[in-house]
């Protein structure tokens, strides 16, 4: 295992950067040592796990798509998806009271709910053993790109944490990990005003480790 990754390593990178001078979607060296993480570090399991993830709900008002990125080959796939930015229309330009709503965490902020702006609100990813994955939020504002966002801060501009877990592997497989995306606003207000209230993209995630399309077709 340990030799197959470090020849993956070496075909894609050269040369093993180490964790924080990583540079976007180069795959990162970690050994096979049975570690298991679930946090701003790294997605990685020391065996193949499935886990599901369940929209709860999202405030902003870019477009977003929520998914996970595999670190040794670089593969998206898109897990959670907004169909529009919000359940209501809301203007961004119109609506003058925006930025002060955001900043003073008022709700009404282009609530998205399941079923709704998020037709399909829980899905299931298979994560392979030993591989590592970071989550991503990429976003569009009026069909502009709007930036992509990591779960390793070392990602992001200015090294910035975008995605808080609340909960980590220990929580998963029991009360599951809660992730809290702010995606910045960055194209809607200056850097200085961004609001920083983390409720833009809301995920519950786990429950669920075992994978539970393993053995039979059990219908669910
Ligand atoms: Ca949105
Ligand atoms: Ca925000
Ligand atoms: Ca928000």
């Amino acid at each position: 295992m340990l030799g197959e990754i470090g020849f993956r390593t070496s075909l894609f990178l050269g040369a093993v950067a180490s964790l924080s001078a990583l540079v976007l979607l180069n795959p990162i060296s970690v050994k096979a040592t049975g570690e298991n993480l679930f946090d701003n570090r790294s997605i990685l399991f020391d065996a193949e796990t499935i886990v599901e993830f369940e929209f709860i709900e999202s405030n902003g008002a870019y477009q977003s798509t929520f998914g996970v990125v595999n670190l040794q080959t670089g593969e998206k796939t898109p897990l959670l998806v907004e169909v529009k930015p919000a359940d209501r229309v809301q203007s961004v330009e119109a609506e003058s009271t925006y930025q002060d709503n955001a900043r003073q965490g008022i709700s009404n902020d282009f609530r998205g709910t399941p079923g709704n702006t998020v037709p399909q609100p829980l899905v299931a990813f298979q994560f392979q053993a030993n591989t590592p994955y970071m989550f991503y939020l990429e976003s569009t504002l009026n069909g502009r790109p709007a930036g992509i966002l990591y779960s390793m801060n070392s990602q992001n501009p200015g090294e910035n944490k975008q995605l808080r877990f609340e909960g980590d592997f220990s929580t998963l497989g029991t009360g599951g990990v809660a992730l809290y995306w702010d995606d910045t606003g960055s194209l809607l207000v200056d850097p200085e005003l961004e609001d920083q209230d983390f409720d833009d993209f809301i995920i519950q995630v786990g429950g669920n480790l075992d994978c539970p399309f393993d053995n039979e077709e059990s219908s669910q």
